[in-house]
């Protein structure tokens, strides 16, 4: 559905911006959407379009949690549903995770059609429509979510969270796993593990990391947990971009 030769040097960035207009047209991702993945590719470009070492030991280190976790839940978008639908079911077969959808804007309309989108890419259950828990402290429409999903889930991946509600859920107690290009987000900011690289690599990249830790002990995990240090994280992430005109 879409003529770009794998051997144009931007390939993976038009790719990207395809599968966003396309989620457009479709309903799914919201207008919104277009506006965020443009400030996603700016800071993109500045990493050189690669996943930087630390956030491929984030990438490990949100592996590990969630493969300790009791009841990790994946949160998905209009953008993370139009971008990596596929990989974000991988991801929640290989840790036993439950997906659900949460939206920034939400319109039950987009709700149903997301619900849909990742059916028709594999998902079994989607959560998300029941809508009968709240995150506390947060207007009500954007603080919807499902109370026997991220209402009651310890471990959250929630790529290109909005500030507000990464901060709630953060005071909900939960651990929380933020996947957003801009390290000076305040929802980078508010993870327990800030995974600085775009959503389409970061995905596949835990999914990898899970299965490679498949047969790792509780004391293993635990260990990997335990090292990681999100200041750190962040730190090397702007000094990736700081020094971009020079790798
Ligand atoms: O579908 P909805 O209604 O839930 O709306 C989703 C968006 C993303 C529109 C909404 O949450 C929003 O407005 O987000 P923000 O506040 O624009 O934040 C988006 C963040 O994600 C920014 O910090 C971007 O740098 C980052 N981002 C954008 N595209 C990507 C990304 N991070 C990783 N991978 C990307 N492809």
């Amino acid at each position: 559905d879409i003529e770009i030769p794998e051997s144009h040097p931007r390939y993976q960035s038009l790719l990207t911006r395809h599968r966003i207009e396309a989620g457009v047209e479709k309903g799914i991702t919201s207008q919104q959407g277009l506006i965020a993945q443009g400030r996603g590719e700016a800071f993109d470009y500045l990493l050189g379009e690669e996943t930087i070492p630390s956030a491929d030991d984030a990438a490990r280190v949100a592996a590990a949690h969630l493969l300790l976790a009791d009841h990790p839940v994946i949160s998905v978008n209009g953008n993370v549903a139009a971008l990596c639908p596929e990989e974000i079911v991988e991801l929640a077969d290989a840790v036993d995770a439950d997906i659900e959808v949460n939206l920034f804007n939400r319109t039950e309309a987009r709700m149903q059609a997301i619900v849909d989108h990742l059916r028709e890419h594999g998902a079994d259950e989607v959560k998300g429509l029941t809508a009968d828990g709240r995150i506390p402290n947060i207007d009500h429409k954007r603080a919807k979510i499902d109370a026997d999903g991220i209402g009651s889930a310890d471990v959250v991946v929630v790529p290109l969270e909005d500030g507000d509600r990464a901060e709630a859920l953060g005071a909900m107690g939960k651990t929380e796993i933020v996947v957003d290009l801009n390290p000076m987000s305040r929802s980078a900011r508010a993870a327990t593990v800030p995974i600085v690289d775009n959503i389409m690599r970061a995905v596949p990249n835990i999914t990898a990391h899970a299965n490679a830790l498949k047969d790792a002990s509780r004391e293993e995990l635990e260990a990997i947990v335990a090292e990681f240090d999100a200041e750190d994280a962040l730190e090397a992430a702007e000094r990736a971009i700081r020094s971009s005109d020079d790798t």
